[in-house]
Order: C-alpha cells, then structure tokens, then sequence
C-alpha cells in the first residue's frame, strides 16, 4: 500500500500540532504505524493522499450515518452558505432545529445549541447542579463524555487507549467532585449513592456505552438507574452524543423506553458539522440564561450552516425510518459473519453489536465493563487493525471505539468486510 505522502504530510504534521493530529485517537498510537491523511469520501468509501481506498468502519466516530458527502446535506450546505456564515444573531433556522430535536427526542422539552459533544455534557453537568444546589457527580469506569475536566477520571476511548484514562491537570477538588462506578453494577452505584447520600447533582452515562468498544447495559440496568435517580432527586444525564439518533430516531432512550431529565447530543445532530446540544424537562432548562441564572454561551452556537446540514441529516432520517432496520440487519450481518469465522478458526474472542454499533474484543471475556474490556489483547488488536486496513477496510484505531455502520454498507461491501476479518484472524491465528 502505498503511503509517502501520508508519511510525509505527519512528519510535517508533528512539528505544528502535538501529535499531529488534533484529536489523539486519530494518531494511530494504540495500533502501530502511523495515520492516513484521508483527501476525500463519498458515500462508503474513504479515499487518502496516496490514492488508496478504503471502506470506513468510523463515519468520522459517528456523523456519517448516511454515508460521505451526502447530498441532500450537501446541497442544505451549499444553499445556505450563500447568506453568509455567521451572524451571532438570532435565526429561523434554530428555531427549526429546536423543535425537530423536541420532536424526535422523547425526554427533551426545551433544548440549548453548543458546538460539541465535550460543550454539551460540560453545560449539563453545570445546569445539573445549578438544578440541584448539589455539587457531587456520578459517570461510569470507561465512560467517555467529552473532554471537560470532570470527566477525566476513568475516561474511555483515546484516553484509555492511550493509557491516560485519569489525565494530569485536573485539580484534586474537581477530582473529589466525580464519583465513579463500574457500569452495569447497581450494587456498587446503591453503596456510593448511599454514602453520599442529598450530595449528588447528576449521574451521567452512556445508556449504550460506545467509548470501552461497544458495551451493552444488562437487561433492566438503565430501569434501576432510573428509579435510583427518581427516589434520590439526582438528575439522570443520558449522554446520546454516540447513541442519539444512531440506535433509532429518538436515540437509546426510545430504544429501552427509559427518559432521562436530560441528554447531551452530538454527531449526528450536526451531519458532519461541529455542532452539539444539550436538552430535557422543561423546569430544568429554564434555569439555563438568560431564562435562568445557570450560565452558558457560544460565538458559534445554532451556526445558520451547521444547523442546515444538521437539520437536512435529522429530517432524511425521519423521512425515512427505513434505514434504521438496514442499519440493523447490517450490524446483524457483520456481528454474524465475525463470529462465524471465529468459530471456524477456533478463536475465541467477543462480539458485541447492537443497531449499527458493534465491537470485536480481542478477549475471551464477556465484555460487559471497565475490568473485562481491559483483558483484551492490544497487540493482536493492532495487528488484526493493521490487516484489514492493508485490505482496504478502515477501523477505529484502538479497541476502545465502537465502529459505525453507515446505510451505505451494501451487502457486497459487507462480503468484502467478512472476507477481510476471516483473512486477518487466519493472519493471527497462524502468526501465534
Ligand atoms: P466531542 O467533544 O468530541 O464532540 O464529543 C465528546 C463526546 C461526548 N460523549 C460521548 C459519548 C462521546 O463519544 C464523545 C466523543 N466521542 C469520541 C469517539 N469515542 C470522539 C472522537 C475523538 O475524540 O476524536
């Protein structure tokens, strides 16, 4: 496979950006070798600087659930640029997008624009507590939601695959603010919420986790949480910037029929552009400035360009809820064919998958949390990662990722995904 203009490109690269990349995960740390640098995509498919193409297993960790460069989202973009960028005003636009997310989003009553999945949890996490007079919160080992401090602490995705789950430059107050707790562990979660019994502002989880690869909440875990929450007045935060309009059109929440008091969105509400969201009970958001006195604020908030793709995305998929049974036979077919050739190759490593979010660990372990996802192989991992990006099939570069199906994996394209894997195992297995 021919690379030197991505070899060349993240040399140049790591002289100007730490790492060369602007977000860790992409920098191929965890896996070996170094990063693609991708030129364009269109529809499945992926193409880098050196001309070679892949089939993309990560739609930019999520937004591309239509597949690349589509173009009801594309010509929204076009038509909009031509009334300028910005204008740090008011807009119809917002107003549009607010009651499409109210909408389709069960638990949100009122809703708030930011401009990232990290903006998002950061304002609700605050909101929670300007809510609640309460100060403590509640996330889950593994869990990932953004890179605001309090989330820091036992984080997932490219802060568990880079052995950074607890970063450096967190003070030890804020430290002492985050409590956390295995996920899919209610004996544990009573035992902390006991001993901090009227001190909790929030609890904040992934309902369907996508930052330890993808973990599933046990049956009736979200229901016990819920009721935790109702009798402790501790406000449930679903954080649905993977999960939201992925899992089905009103996200995990419709999916398990469980609402939380509120959720923070992201990818997929922006088609592609930076946009994030936070929403739910009407009593809470009305706390939120200038209607309250919990402040929040953003230059670039409800972006009249970003709300046209965002909004051109969130009305296709609600024009055709179709796509997510396709989406759901597609993640069936993938999770089936791995675990066929696992079978036959006699290796005995885990699948999880559900909709279009699915996950090979490298372990023999149920993978259900913190503790069993780190039992798994990084090293066969890398290679595994490493084989089928040579077949031209791209994933996410750690094992700490969901991967995402777009509706634009075909059935021949997930023959060619099938064959790869079953390639790529037989690699491993006779490397062993
Ligand atoms: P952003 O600030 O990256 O838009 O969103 C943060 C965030 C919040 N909550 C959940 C559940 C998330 O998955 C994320 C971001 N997801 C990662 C992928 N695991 C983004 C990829 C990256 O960090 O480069």
């Amino acid at each position: 496979m021919k690379n030197k203009n991505s070899e060349k490109l993240f040399k140049e690269a790591q002289k100007y950006i730490p790492g060369g990349v602007n977000s860790p995960v992409r920098a191929f740390k965890s896996v070996g070798g170094n990063p693609k640098f991708i030129k364009r995509a269109k529809g499945a498919y992926l193409y880098d600087e050196d001309g070679n193409k892949y089939v993309d297993m990560i739609n930019s960790w999520g937004p591309m659930i239509l597949g690349h460069a589509f173009s009801p989202v594309e010509n929204q973009v076009r038509k909009a640029v031509k009334s300028s960028f910005s204008f740090g005003a008011p807009t119809k636009k917002e107003v549009d997008m607010a009651k499409l997310i109210v909408d389709l989003v069960p638990s949100v009553e009122m809703v708030r624009m930011v401009n990232s999945g990290t903006e998002a949890t950061m304002s609700a996490i605050r909101l929670a507590r300007a809510y609640t007079g309460r100060e403590k919160i509640i996330k889950f080992e593994g869990c990932y939601h953004g890179h605001g401090d309090a989330f820091l602490i036992s984080a997932g995705s490219g802060a568990l695959s880079l052995g950074q789950p607890d970063s450096p430059g967190i003070t030890s107050a804020t430290l002492g603010d985050t409590l956390t707790v295995p996920y899919n562990d209610v004996i544990t979660l009573e035992s902390v919420v006991e001993k901090n019994k009227n001190s909790i502002a929030a609890l904040i989880i992934e309902p369907v986790v996508g930052n330890m690869g993808c973990v599933l909440p046990s049956a009736g875990y979200l229901e016990q949480i819920r009721e935790i929450c109702t009798r402790e007045g501790i406000v449930l935060i679903f954080d649905e910037v993977m999960t939201g309009f992925r899992l089905s059109l009103g996200g995990a929440q419709e999916r398990f029929n469980i609402k939380p008091d509120l959720t923070t969105m992201g990818k997929i509400i922006g088609g592609g552009m930076p946009v994030g969201a936070y929403g739910g009970k009407k009593e809470i958001m009305q706390m939120v400035s200038p209607s309250g006195p919990m402040y929040q604020a953003g230059t670039l908030s409800g972006n009249p360009i970003a709300m046209s793709a965002g909004m051109a995305m969130l009305k296709h998929l609600k024009k055709n809820p179709n796509v997510y049974w396709q989406l759901e036979a597609a993640g069936q077919e993938i999770a089936y064919g791995i675990t066929q050739s696992l079978k036959e190759l006699d290796l005995h490593y885990t699948v999880n998958q559900i909709g279009s979010m699915y996950s090979l660990f490298f372990t023999d372990q149920k993978v259900v949390d913190y503790t069993t996802a780190k039992t798994c192989d990084i090293n066969a991992f890398g290679k595994y990662f490493n084989a089928m990006l040579n077949r031209g099939i791209y994933l996410a570069p750690s094992q700490f990722e969901s991967l995402f199906i777009s509706e634009k994996i075909d059935s021949k394209i997930i023959k060619k995904i099938l064959k790869a894997n079953h390639q790529s195992l037989l690699d491993l297995k006779t490397e062993k």
